[in-house]
């Protein structure tokens, strides 16, 4: 496998595919979650942290709010294994992130409650989610209830059980014992079932949460372009945004097109990689890779501060598509699909197609996320850590219908009992009397 093939499976294997159509709303915030594992005192019997972020994704898409979950920690505290209320874990040392606006989520193994299946506990408006791993993943015959996390998030975000619309059977935010669980990706809002819904005030006021950050909006446009010989196919627009464009990169993959620098084969009629109308940042302050006869993959890296809001550049290459190579092409309908990667400086990346019908590609029409870069994790400018009040316990009453054998042998088992204390029938269970 060649390194541009080795790149682009890596691109693949580590994005976080979205589902559903993309650009029905645009993503232009995110948060950050800290998934903590649990282990035990001996670093083993760990909970598996499944955090269901394809299906947080989704749901909160709906709101234009995206879902970022860092890598997984673990924490060994055998006596944090099984607690009843997140209260337990949100002690100092048990793995709360440094960053005081990045959401803390422990995974422990149970959560007892007396009063049925408590499947997760979160602070209202607060840092702090508790997941009840065990019962959450084996839920449905170990499908999973896919959206604890979500639900929970929805807490912190200042959201309780019945306010802002809350209430019905297919809001996200609705307590347990009401709302109706989605069985699959495709039952969730805006596909099939339509469940974990947002109303309008529920997306208002988590819009307005203090863990929400910007996403920046960067464009690419291609429209009325020629594609041979010029210097301003591309044209790129910081629209904004308070960070700066570390990284982009085009992947021509998906529409089977490949970019033509020079004239060596693959492609004997090329056009070299040409900046023009640089306006916020200088020529030396981007570097290219990439622009290889026969590459796929170009990538512009750009210097510290260099690319931000109100800036712009455009630039050209030649590229063919590989079923008819040197001819007119690839135009841009023909580029429709193909992959643009932007990677900010606060470690937020996304990846956009170009559109067939506007002829953008755009930073905010998110079709996945990049994996983000931790190391570029910092509190946001002013954030105030708020103080939450914990959430109601939320215990789901599960109705138990026992097997019919199982209810014969309960009844054979009272009989006697119901014998010796005729008399006392009322302190009797029911099936006695
Ligand atoms: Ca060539
Ligand atoms: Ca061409
Ligand atoms: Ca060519």
């Amino acid at each position: 496998m060649s390194a541009r093939s080795w790149a682009y499976a890596a691109a693949v294997l580590f994005s976080v595919a979205l589902a559903g159509p993309a650009g029905a709303v645009p993503i232009d915030k995110y948060f950050v979650v800290n998934p903590i594992g649990i282990c035990n005192n001996a670093g083993a019997a760990c909970t598996t942290a499944n955090t269901y972020a394809a299906q947080t994704q989704k749901i909160y898409a709906q709101a234009g709010v995206g879902a970022v979950f860092l890598p997984t920690t673990t924490i060994n505290n055998t006596a944090a294994l099984s607690v009843p209320s997140v209260t337990n874990l949100n002690v100092a040392g048990n793995g709360q992130h440094v960053d005081p606006a990045t959401i803390n989520m422990w995974f422990a193994q149970n959560m007892p409650s007396s009063s049925g299946t408590l499947f997760g506990e979160a602070y209202v408006g607060g840092n702090g989610v508790a997941i009840n791993s065990g019962a959450v993943n084996s839920y449905n015959g170990g499908v999973g209830r896919m959206d604890t996390v979500a639900h929970e998030l929805g807490h912190n975000f200042g959201l309780g059980h019945t306010d802002f619309g809350a209430g019905g059977a297919n809001n996200l935010v609705t307590s347990g014992s009401v709302r109706n669980i989605p069985g699959s990706l495709g039952d969730i809002t805006p596909d099939g079932a339509n469940l974990d819904q947002l109303t309008a005030a529920q997306v208002t006021k988590l819009r307005s949460s203090p863990f929400m950050r910007e996403v920046p909006r960067v464009t690419v446009d291609i429209n009325g372009s020629t594609p041979f010989s010029t210097n301003n196919f591309f044209r790129i627009l910081f629209n904004s945004g308070s960070k700066f464009l570390k990284k982009l990169s085009i992947n021509l993959a998906p529409v089977a097109a490949f970019f033509d620098p020079t004239d060596t084969s693959p492609g004997n009629s090329s056009s070299p990689f040409t900046l023009s109308g640089l306006s916020g940042l200088a020529a030396s302050d981007i570097s290219v890779s990439g622009n290889t006869d026969g590459s796929q993959l170009l990538t512009l890296t750009f210097a510290d501060n260099a690319f931000l809001a109100g800036d712009s550049f455009a630039f050209g290459i030649d590229m063919d598509k590989l079923a008819c190579i040197d001819c007119f092409g690839a135009t841009p309908a023909e580029l429709a699909g193909s992959l643009f990667s932007f990677s900010f400086s606060d470690g937020f990346g996304a990846t956009a197609a170009m559109s067939g019908s506007s002829f953008m590609a755009d930073s905010t029409d998110i079709e996945s996320f990049l994996p983000f870069d931790p190391s570029l994790l910092s509190t946001p400018p002013g954030f105030v850590a708020p103080v939450g009040i914990l959430g109601p316990g939320d215990p789901v009453v599960l109705a138990a219908i026992p097997e019919p054998g199982s209810l014969l042998l309960i009844l054979i088992g009272f009989l006697p009992l119901c014998l010796l204390h005729r008399r006392k029938c009322a302190t009797m269970p029911l099936a006695c009397c």
